[in-house]
């Protein structure tokens, strides 16, 4: 009779630890700190622009202010060093993750670690191409095939009373993500309209201004008649304007230039009169990653995809603008 008795008691005490256990994991919160913050594991893309650099600063700012621990890590544009990341991320038990995926493709298998380890993933800035929606909570991130279709619009309508074939090169970002994949297509949709449009070369930049020089000044070599640079970020710009001028020609006049993303250089470069148009993307997504976070944190349900608002800067809006930009 006592045995029986004890036996179910074990049995009561063994589920109530069970529940427990359950319980601690499956709330989302991880035990990465027990001084009652959440622990946030970012995995940066790197360093490799103006865009980059305002980004890692609003996402640093913006925990602080909010009061989240921020676990910061950067990849120098390397997919296996964020999937190591990420892993790590996972082993210190983080609360959320968030990272800013290099390129769209090969996320499956960490993002389900993630997941098995019951820790939510948010995307920022660009996406993946995983069918599983469910391995991440969000998207937080600009429209990248809306900023190539700007851009397109642009030239469209600047040389819409022009006959003769306008010649295009296209400095692309980084091979296989979200924004040099979607900026192309964007811009490839509007302008595949005028067949007097003609895409010259394509080639990637890597985001840099380094590459961004490089590639031009092989354009320039091989190509002695473009009539346009549509860039994917403003650093390519830059550096394709020091090309331009290196090959005694002038940007924005000679060659007219539009680029993406609107930062202080470029936008100064704007001004300047030597690129003639910028799409512009935000890199301040900090503050609503940070909701998002709490949001996610507390159990709560979040919109799927969150857009950032954008516009468009010609020279004359930029000269306007200068002097208050952020970054
Ligand atoms: O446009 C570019 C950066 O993913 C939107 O990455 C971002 C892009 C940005 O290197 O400058």
């Amino acid at each position: 009779m006592i045995r029986r008795w004890s036996a179910a008691v074990v049995a009561g005490l063994l589920a109530a630890v069970t529940v427990t256990a359950c319980g601690g994991g499956d709330d989302g919160a991880g035990s990465g700190s027990d001084d009652g913050k959440i622990t946030l594991g970012f995995s940066q893309v790197g360093a490799e622009s103006g865009w980059r650099t305002a980004n890692t600063k609003s996402i640093q700012d913006s925990a602080k202010e909010a009061g989240i621990d921020l676990k910061f890590s950067d990849a120098q544009q390397k997919q296996e060093n964020q999937i190591k990341a990420i892993r790590s991320f996972i082993q210190q038990k983080v609360d959320i993750i968030a990272f800013s995926p290099v390129v769209e493709s090969g996320w499956d298998t960490v993002l389900k670690e993630a997941k098995d380890a019951n820790i939510p993933v948010i995307l920022t800035d660009r996406a993946v191409d995983s069918p599983d929606t469910s391995l991440y909570k969000t998207f937080i991130g600009s429209d990248f095939v809306e900023e190539g279709k700007k851009a397109g619009d642009w030239l469209v309508k600047e040389y819409a009373s022009a006959t003769d074939p306008v010649n295009i090169v296209e400095l692309q970002g980084t091979t296989g993500s979200a924004p040099a994949n979607d900026r192309k297509k964007g811009f490839g949709d509007v302008i595949a309209a005028e067949p007097k449009f003609k895409v010259v070369a394509s080639q990637t930049g890597d985001f840099t201004r380094a590459k961004g020089k490089e590639v031009m000044e092989a354009f320039l070599k091989s190509n002695p008649d473009i009539d346009v640079l549509y860039a994917h970020n403003d650093d390519m710009g830059l550096g394709a304007i020091e090309a331009i001028e290196g090959a005694g020609k002038k940007p924005g006049t000679d060659i007219k230039i539009i680029t993406v993303d609107a930062v202080r250089d470029g936008m100064q470069a704007l001004a300047d009169g030597k690129i003639n148009f910028i799409v512009e993307c935000s890199p301040l997504l900090g503050p609503q990653l940070m909701e998002l976070v709490k949001k996610v944190n507390a159990g709560e349900t979040v919109e799927p995809r969150v857009i950032t608002k954008e516009t468009t800067f010609t020279q004359e809006q930029a000269k306007a603008v200068l002097p208050e930009r952020q970054y």
